[in-house]
């Protein structure tokens, strides 16, 4: 019983499988980036910049702190409805919701006791956004994680990056104590006043040291062993899994835990005239192919200053949502493809017992699978509510040990975007 006490041992308790199994099924998430840079929305003094992003308009103008922190004075949502936040992403499909506590800026969207650059004490709105989001996740059974960016703060003297405003010289600055005095004791208060956190999503590590990213480890783990630390803590410090640069999808499977996360258009946080939106399906295609290389996908919305998500990211979730309605069993829980290749029609995921060939370009002839070991009992598509079997002929191939499928698709594809074709297998796929 003493040991169980001793601080170690309680951490201890939990391991990295058991840490991450909510994360490892859940394979698609909603990235939310807001704040006070949703009210310039990429425009500042006439001035708009289409390759810059629009959380970085303070960096993009060098707009000096003063200047830029009144904007709190004007943010007011009151279209924000936290029910239809919720709701658009669960809609789509996603299993967990990853917002910006506090971006580079500085300013926090949550009430915090150290520092009054946030929502309830600086704005008109008043109201505690983080708090609202994390009850509604907590009640819609969605898990609601943090983004706090522990490098850079544009807000901060001794923080990082801010090198327009007056303060010292990057080399002068004592960032020791923006991490005692502002970092620390906000993860503390997200840690300890919203309930279960799923994961605090660190960005740049840039500078941090090894010291000071262990002590921020250290730190979740002791307020909340469960919650996941992510890829870019910084300092060589190992994260429970790996990001991707921002938008970048990996050619081939990867083996751990990883993830990407990628943006709706060109921009993060809200900007009044990117109108460069993927399309639905191209959306849905990436999906299943960072599923079947073995990654996470966290597609951003950015909401207005008025409290919404734009119409169009709405409408692109919608119809990804109406896939998943169908083809999510192919998605959650599933594992990287068998095969360490693409295939020109699309790629694969796979549970035990089932391999889900997600078939983007529909075969105009013959469709053929080389190099499976095991026996294949039966297909049939998900996209076909009658599971009607799909016929197949199987060649065994002693020399090589593997079998060729010679499978008999319908003419025309069942789903135009993204056709699943399951394949109930007898053992070990290869
Ligand atoms: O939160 C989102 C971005 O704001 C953040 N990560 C994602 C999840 C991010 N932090 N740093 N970066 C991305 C790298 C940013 C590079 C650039 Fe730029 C910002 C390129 C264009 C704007 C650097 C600064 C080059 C020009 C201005």
């Amino acid at each position: 019983l003493l040991i169980l006490l001793t601080k170690g041992s309680v951490w201890s308790q939990i391991s990295q499988d058991e840490r991450m199994q909510w994360w490892r099924e859940a394979r698609f998430g909603m990235f939310i980036h807001w704040g006070l840079y949703a009210i310039p929305a990429g425009e500042w003094k006439g001035q708009y910049d289409e390759k810059k992003i629009g959380e970085w308009i303070m960096h993009t103008y060098k707009i000096p702190y003063t200047e830029y922190s009144s904007l709190a004075k004007q943010f007011n949502p009151t279209k924000f409805d936290v029910k239809a936040f919720v709701k658009t992403a669960k809609d789509a499909g996603m299993k967990y919701i990853t917002i910006t506590t506090k971006h580079h800026d500085g300013f926090a969207l949550f009430k915090s006791k150290v520092n009054n650059y946030n929502v309830v004490d600086a704005t008109p709105y008043r109201r505690d956004i983080i708090k609202a989001l994390a009850d509604e996740c907590h009640l819609q059974d969605i898990k609601v994680c943090f983004y706090y960016s522990q490098a850079q703060d544009w807000a901060e003297p001794n923080g990082w990056g801010n090198n327009w405003d007056n303060f010292p010289k990057e080399n002068d600055r004592n960032h020791q104590q923006y991490i005692d005095d502002k970092v620390k004791p906000q993860l503390t208060e997200l840690l300890s006043n919203y309930g279960e956190v799923g994961m605090i999503w660190f960005d740049t590590p840039l500078s941090i040291t090894k010291e000071q990213a262990d002590d921020l480890k250290a730190l979740v783990r002791k307020l909340q062993p469960k919650c996941i630390i992510s890829g870019r803590l910084g300092g060589g410090v190992e994260p429970d899994y790996q990001s991707t640069s921002d938008n970048t999808v990996p050619p081939t499977t990867v083996a751990g835990d990883w993830e990407v996360p990628a943006t709706l258009n060109n921009t993060w946080g809200f900007k009044k005239y990117d109108a460069t939106w993927k399309s639905a399906d191209g959306v849905t295609r990436l999906l299943f192919d960072i599923a079947s290389k073995g990654g996470n996908y966290l597609l951003n919305v950015g909401p207005t200053a008025d409290g919404v998500i734009p119409e169009a990211s709405v409408k692109i979730l919608k119809q990804v949502g109406e896939w998943m309605k169908i083809n999510a069993e192919a998605i959650y829980e599933s594992k990287a493809s068998p095969y360490y290749v693409e295939f020109p029609w699309g790629n694969i995921t796979q549970k035990p017992g089932k391999l889900y060939a997600g078939i983007f370009n529909w075969p105009s002839e013959d469709f053929y699978l080389e190099g499976l070991k095991t026996k294949v009992k039966k297909m049939y598509l998900l996209a076909d509510k009658s599971k009607k079997p799909v016929q197949f002929e199987a060649q065994y191939d002693a020399p090589t040990n593997h079998h060729v499928l010679k499978i008999k698709l319908p003419k025309e594809a069942p789903d135009k975007v993204l056709s699943v074709l399951v394949m109930e297998i007898e053992g070990e796929a290869i």
